[in-house]
């Protein structure tokens, strides 16, 4: 009896100890910084992919999305963003025509005429850097992202499902 009871102990003790670890991770938000529902991670590299093409979030929340560059080659080469559209916008309909919109290495290729057209979007970003955004997740339905690099569409592009 006293041992089984020693045991419960300890495991309660374990128990805590996993949940303080947990409650301290640095996914928790700082003072001051935004509570978040859900964070995506999204990697893009120089093969130029993004490493999540879909993900899903539920309608209100609040949304994190982090995009880390994860590759070698330099920004003025192989920059990636991840730019988030409106409903009924496209990748293919924006995607070619950041440049001609005004588009450059000065405003990360996201020109302020299209601005109106996107929902949320991170810096462009070189090799091993790293940018979040936050948002709340807006009403159901699906909206298409991109990275706003000239050329990178054609592969660079994603669908948040909004539920
Ligand atoms: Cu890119």
């Amino acid at each position: 009896m006293k041992r089984t009871l020693v045991g419960t102990f300890a495991l309660a003790a374990l128990t805590s100890f996993a949940f303080a670890k947990d409650n301290s991770s640095s996914d928790k938000p700082k003072s001051g910084e935004e509570k978040v529902d859900q964070t995506i991670v999204i990697t893009g590299d120089d093969k130029m992919m993004y490493g999540t093409t879909a993900f899903e979030v539920k309608a209100g929340t609040k949304v994190k999305v982090t995009l880390k560059n994860v590759g070698m080659i330099p920004k003025i080469a192989m920059g990636h963003n991840f730019v988030l559209l409106k409903k009924g916008q496209t990748a293919f309909g924006f995607g070619p025509q950041v440049v001609a919109n005004g588009g450059s290495h000065a405003n990360d290729f996201i020109p302020a005429k299209d601005k109106e057209k996107i929902l949320a979007y991170t810096k462009m970003l070189g090799p091993g850097e790293e940018d979040s955004v936050t948002f709340t997740a807006p009403e159901p339905g699906e909206y298409e992202y991109l990275c706003t690099f000239p050329g990178h569409f054609a592969l660079m592009r994603g669908k948040m499902t909004v539920k």
